[in-house]
């Protein structure tokens, strides 16, 4: 089911979260020359139950040249929790960020919105280009601004993290979003392989972004209640932040 499945969760979801989806695919289809990456099989679609709600995921990968693996999913906890998950992971011979991307809403409304091109070099700097194009767009203003977990060092100076407070800020989040997808094809495909050398500092750099990733307690949590604590431990690990070999 991993990557030919139906739609069907998505017209269930929070707007933003099916306008994003479906921003994602189409920037990436324009893009990228895509092939299927295969999840673990049973891990493709999987139906759990949290206090009482049905625990619904679904998720999309792709492969292309510059990308190991571009992992997008959407989860549904009856009518509590939308979710919207998204990272892509370059293969470690390109010096490109990390695209990644999280939604988070219950009750018509998105109360996470985060999304963020995040460097792989342990001095936090951006390639120039994307240095160069990020600096360009205009600096957005949101009504309510969200604090940073304490590992939330890995993300980028133009990280967004918001509680978007109407539709306007919800389709300026959307744009936002759509620029870095734009940016960030545009420079992985006119980027070549780098030496051997700088692909182990970049390694590196992607590792500390996964182990970090791995620490948010929130995700965690959803996972725990509704799986329980080893496949939650497996999920976080071999699907949403997988380390590069
Ligand atoms: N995440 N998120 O993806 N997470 O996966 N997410 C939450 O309003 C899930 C990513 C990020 O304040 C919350 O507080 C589940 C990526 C940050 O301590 C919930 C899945 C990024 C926070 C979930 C999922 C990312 C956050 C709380 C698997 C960034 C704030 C919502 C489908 C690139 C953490 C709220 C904090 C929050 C849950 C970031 C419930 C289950 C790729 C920084």
């Amino acid at each position: 089911m991993s990557s030919t499945s139906t739609p069907s969760l998505r017209e269930q979801q929070h707007p933003l979260i099916r306008q994003l989806a479906d921003c994602i695919e189409a920037v990436w289809h324009k893009h990228l020359d895509l092939s299927p990456y295969h999840l673990p099989a049973e891990l493709g679609y999987v139906e759990g139950r949290l206090e009482g709600e049905k625990l619904v995921i679904e998720n999309r990968c792709y492969q292309t040249p510059q990308f190991r693996k571009m992992h997008l999913e959407l989860a549904k906890v009856g009518n509590m929790l939308d979710i919207l998950h998204c990272v892509m992971f370059p293969r470690p011979e390109y010096d490109i960020p990390m695209f990644g991307c999280d939604l988070v809403g219950g009750r018509g409304q998105i109360s996470a919105a985060i999304a963020d091109l995040s460097p792989v070099q342990l001095d936090r700097s951006l390639p120039e280009a994307y240095a160069a194009a990020l600096a360009g767009l205009p600096v957005l203003n949101f009504s309510q601004p969200r604090e940073l977990p304490e590992w939330g060092n890995i993300f980028s100076d133009f990280c967004i993290f918001v509680r978007p407070s109407s539709p306007d800020e919800e389709a300026i989040f959307l744009s936002r979003v759509q620029a870095f997808l734009e940016i960030h094809c545009q420079n992985a495909i006119a980027s070549g392989p780098v030496t051997p050398e700088k692909a182990t500092h970049i390694l590196a750099g992607q590792h500390n972004y996964c182990t970090k990733q791995q620490q948010n307690d929130k995700t965690r949590r959803v996972l725990e209640k509704a799986f329980g604590p080893v496949w939650a431990e497996n999920y976080m690990t071999t699907v949403l932040f997988d380390l590069p070999k």
